[in-house]
């Protein structure tokens, strides 16, 4: 470094040395410039400057401009870095192809995509040794249904997640971040996403990092299970509400379909449409565990099936659907459209903020929803049926759903309503916020369940997580929000009780709710705004006013 100085302080320069500096700093483009100068200096010095540089030259024209020599060196250094750039992202590339292909390549059970093993009897993709020779001699191994897709088959209820009390040889269960990598080629590719949210559990299942995933590719979204609506329920109302808490996820959703793959509701719609933007690509098929992708694609076949002899062939091999999370366990692939392009089943990505990955294994199939949901108001109405018909003012009482979630109403008004849209098997039960905990504790795994035993309370983690819910609203005939519990359903906040806006004794007000929500620590609560169920939803919804072009940037959606 002494020596470079000394080169530029002998140069013919007029300037003293620092006074040099100043340029080098007005040259911001050229960062790396000092080391340049050092490289020049112990290389080839460059002849002096001509002409006596001016105190403001302009950029690059003064002493520090660089030489060709400088040029040359950059454009080295340069070149040899993006060489080094373009291997690892070959490498990168090669690997993330090879890991396409590896899950089409490795003989996979065709109900899970568990790759097949003979060895571990416990262990999803199991199959005898005899049966496996066999099959592998004739050339038939995607015909093979492993142990545990069989159990599941006979209605056994078998969950894949290891450590959890389900099945022993559960290790093959996915963690979101494998299944992130192994579908991390598919941003690179042009494909097709088809993307399944619960209706039941619309936020927890929503799985907004898909866009990670998805990359540029056109995503179909499909809301599963609007079978499960209460009775009543207008799809036009839903349509809207959906494609508006969309909207806010900033998605490349071409389209949005209600659909139900037990009545085949929605289901014709979102094959023209896959027909449509399919345009020879494999058609993936994401969404959170559970969502109903398996069912969904079964569904797919069938009506498929009707006219399209390939999809009629590939229903003889459906994936396996089944309530517990967890039922598929790797890519599945099907051959199911005649003009190329495969459809692939895929495995859910379990989210640690739904409830499902806090309670025991066994007691999944409660939170599964089997039939219409019928939402449990408190207080009850009058003509209601519950059992449990509780006080008439909520105001310092706590309700609890099941053992899995307590709210306690701390301030609302007089007349405010909260009903309660999950499972059946989870009953709600109410109690004074002053008994509360000493009731949790003693009918915890008794009436309170799940956990549906003692023995599986004791090693419940309990509703640690208490969050605060000030609730504003500006409207008393209608609901104020949904409060929804990740991985559960949702309650819907009504202020007053009077939904129906034909009663004009209600006095409009405004006000403030404060509400308590205790859950176990990984489960999320979201507010939003409160989801048009029912007869009554259809006459307190109001559509979204939008302007020509928000309307045309929509997706549209279908059932
Ligand atoms: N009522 C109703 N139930 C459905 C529907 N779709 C799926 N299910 C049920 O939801 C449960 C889960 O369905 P699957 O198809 O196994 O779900 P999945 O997303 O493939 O689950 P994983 O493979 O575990 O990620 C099963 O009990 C299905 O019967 C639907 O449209 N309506
Ligand atoms: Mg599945």
């Amino acid at each position: 470094m002494a020596g470079n100085l000394l080169f530029l302080s002998s140069s013919s320069s007029p300037l003293p040395l620092f006074s040099n500096f100043p340029n080098l700093q007005t040259l911001a483009p050229y960062p790396r410039k000092i080391s340049q100068i050092s490289c020049r200096a112990a290389s080839s010095p460059s002849p002096p400057s001509p002409s006596p540089p001016s105190s403001v030259e302009p950029e690059g024209t003064g002493a520090a401009t660089p030489t060709r020599g400088d040029l040359y060196l950059e454009r080295q250094q340069s070149m040899s870095a993006a060489a080094l750039v373009l291997k690892n992202r070959d490498k990168t590339r090669r690997k993330r192809r090879n890991g396409a292909k590896m899950h089409t390549n490795v003989a996979c059970c065709y109900g899970c995509g568990a790759p097949l093993q003979t060895t571990e009897i416990d262990a999803p993709g199991y199959v005898n040794a005899e049966t496996y020779e066999l099959k592998k001699r004739h050339h038939q191994l995607r015909t093979i249904l492993c142990g545990r897709c069989k159990l599941l088959s006979h209605g056994h209820m078998v969950t894949a997640v290891g450590g959890h009390g389900g099945y022993s040889g559960g290790k093959q269960f996915i963690s979101a971040e494998e299944l992130r990598e192994k579908l991390s080629h598919l941003c690179h590719e042009k494909v097709l996403i088809v993307k399944l949210v619960d209706i039941v559990d619309f936020n927890g299942s929503f799985l907004a990092r898909v866009r990670d995933l998805a990359g540029a590719n056109p995503i179909i979204l499909v809301i599963t299970k609007v079978d499960l609506l209460p009775r009543g329920t207008d799809l036009n109302c839903i349509g809207d509400w959906v494609v508006e808490a969309t909207t806010k996820k900033k998605l490349n959703v071409t389209s949005v379909h209600l659909t139900s793959s037990k009545s085949l509701v929605g289901i014709a719609g979102v094959i023209s449409e896959i027909q449509k933007e399919k345009k020879g690509r494999d058609v993936y098929i994401l969404g959170s565990a559970n969502v109903g992708k398996s069912a969904f694609i079964n569904a797919l076949l069938k009506l498929m099936a009707r006219k399209d002899p390939v999809a009629a062939a590939a229903q003889k091999y459906e994936p396996m659907q089944s309530a517990v999370p967890g039922t598929t366990l790797g890519p599945i692939q099907i051959e199911a459209f005649q003009g190329g392009g495969n459809l692939f089943d895929t495995p859910g990505v379990h989210l640690h903020h739904r409830q499902a990955a806090v309670i025991h294994s066994d007691d999944l199939p409660s939170l599964a929803p089997q039939s219409r949901l019928k939402g449990q108001t408190f207080p009850a109405v009058q003509n209601d049926t519950a059992t449990d018909s509780g006080p008439v003012d909520l105001n310092g009482f706590s309700l609890f759903w099941g053992g899995l979630a307590r709210i306690d109403v701390i301030k609302v008004l007089p007349r405010t309503r909260l009903t309660f849209y999950g499972p059946k098997k989870l009953k709600v039960h109410i109690v004074s916020t002053a008994e509360a905990d000493e009731f949790y504790q003693k009918e915890l795994g008794i009436i309170l369940t799940p956990p549906t035993s003692k023995e599986r309370a004791k090693s419940w983690l309990g509703l640690q997580a208490v969050k605060q819910l000030n609730i504003k609203f500006e409207d008393a005939r209608r609901p104020a929000c949904d409060i929804a519990i990740s991985g559960l359903g949702w309650i819907a906040v009504e202020p007053d009780g009077a939904v129906d806006p034909s009663n004009t004794d209600v006095e409009m007000e405004a006000g403030e709710l404060h509400l308590a929500v205790h859950l176990p620590k990984p489960v999320e609560v979201f507010i939003r705004p409160p989801m048009p169920v029912g007869k009554a939803g259809e006459k307190w919804y109001q559509y979204q006013e939008l302007t020509e072009k928000e309307e045309e940037s929509r997706p549209k959606w279908f059932y």
